[in-house]
């Protein structure tokens, strides 16, 4: 099986900045838990701070893959592109949010991406990309 983890901007900077919100690991040191957590999948991880780049990464593996677990970052309140290249791949996508993006600041609430995602996971910290790998097996 073959899932995709695709993170937007910022989200390199996970495990140095802001360990009150988004926790103190690195997205690495986490990547290496799932995957000894699921021996079965393959794993391809995927970050970008360029909403172009994202969009191609979706295109590339969006027919071929089994699933795709999207952290969008800051571009799930802005992107209508990234919305519109989800609805038009055929892998389902489950969208990840490390924060409670419905407990933060209204701008937040909004989400290009949720409506065209097989499913939305918020809230539930850097574990969110496991329970989403969990719902393709
Ligand atoms: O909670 C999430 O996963 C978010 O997608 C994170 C985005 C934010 O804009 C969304 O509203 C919710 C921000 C990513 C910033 O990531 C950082 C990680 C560590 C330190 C600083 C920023």
């Amino acid at each position: 099986m073959n899932i995709a983890i695709i993170n937007g901007p910022n989200l390199n900077l996970l495990g140095s900045r802001e360990p009150e919100i988004y926790g103190s690991q690195t997205f690495e040191q986490y990547l290496d838990v799932m995957k000894a957590s699921f021996p079965g999948v393959l794993f391809h991880y995927f970050q970008s701070n360029v909403e172009g780049e994202l969009i191609d990464e979706i295109q590339r593996i969006g027919f071929t893959y089994d699933g795709i677990i999207l952290n969008p970052g800051g571009y799930t309140h802005t992107s209508v592109a990234l919305g519109d290249a989800i609805a038009a791949i055929t892998t389902p996508v489950i969208e990840v949010h490390i924060s409670n993006i419905f407990g933060r600041e209204e701008f937040r609430k909004l989400s290009h991406v949720s409506a065209k995602a097989k499913g939305v996971i918020s809230g539930l910290g850097i574990k969110g990309y496991a329970l989403a790998a969990g719902y393709f097996l």
